[in-house]
């Protein structure tokens, strides 16, 4: 079947939110509410195994504070901290902090010019992903997107499948007319139980992650300058650029395979 619809993940994927925006973002939050929950980069690369902001910071007081004597209102003090959190993650991303990652414009570009459908599935908030484009790419560029799945629209985070599930019947299309972008293992295992082709566009914090089941791993979509590099078996294997016609190449030969 043809390719009709790319649907991106967000964090980690169409920019290096997590480094650049939502780490910074959590530490400042913590030393807001008179915290000491200071995460280093190496832990932040640990915690990101458990998705959504709320989940990850119940997850770290659990297995790595035992110390700490949780208040009786600790679930609404974990939703004060997240608010305050993607405050100063707006913030970061408004100031520039927050870079998109080569080739992601230019796929986008190539994606409408060529009438392939866009949309987006990701754990974040609607609001952060409202940010994030407003601020790199201008306001109108949401309006690309036919639909943008995000946050808690669906009962299962990833790595459940069900924010995919919920973009494709939205847009009422079948998974073999769709190829996911992801950069986790989180992502793919969400973007496989929903049957997707999935590219994965591996960052510093995903890659030595199990991929297994991907349509093919790159270091990056690439830019006409700046070819990325296709990963076969952890390695490099020769340089490509993601645009549509590889893409379609890819599709037809992973459902051949
Ligand atoms: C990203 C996440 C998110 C972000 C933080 O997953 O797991 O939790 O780290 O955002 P994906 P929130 O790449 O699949 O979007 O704090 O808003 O959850
Ligand atoms: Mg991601």
């Amino acid at each position: 079947m043809s390719l009709q619809a790319l649907i991106f993940d967000v964090d980690g994927t169409l920019a290096d939110t997590e480094r650049e925006g939502h780490l910074i973002a959590f530490n400042q939050a913590f030393q807001k509410h008179g915290l000491d929950w200071q995460w280093s980069d190496q832990m932040y690369q640990e915690l990101l195994a458990v998705t959504g902001g709320k989940e990850r910071m119940r997850h770290y007081v659990t297995t790595h504070r035992p110390d700490y004597q949780q208040p009786d209102d600790f679930d609404e003090l974990l939703a004060q901290i997240h608010k305050d959190k993607n405050q100063l993650y707006k913030a970061l991303v408004q100031a520039g902090e927050v870079h998109l990652r080569p080739g992601v414009l230019r796929l986008f570009n190539e994606a409408k010019q060529k009438g392939i459908r866009l949309a987006i599935a990701t754990t974040t908030t609607m609001e952060n992903v409202e940010a994030l484009f407003t601020y790199t790419l201008g306001a109108d560029s949401l309006n690309w997107f036919e639909v943008i799945g995000a946050g808690d629209i669906v009962p299962k985070k990833k790595p459940a499948g069900d924010i995919y599930f919920y973009v494709m019947e939205k847009m009422g299309l079948k998974p073999e007319q769709c190829i996911a972008i992801e950069d986790s293992h989180n992502g793919i295992r969400s973007s496989l139980e929903a049957n997707l082709a999935t590219l994965i566009t591996i960052n510093d914090y995903t890659r030595s992650h199990d991929f297994s089941g991907a349509m093919a791993v790159v270091d990056s979509l690439g830019e006409p300058n700046q070819a990325a590099k296709l990963i076969v078996d952890g390695k490099a294997d020769g340089n490509v650029l993601v645009d549509i016609t590889w893409l379609q190449q890819q599709l037809e030969n992973y459902q051949q395979a």
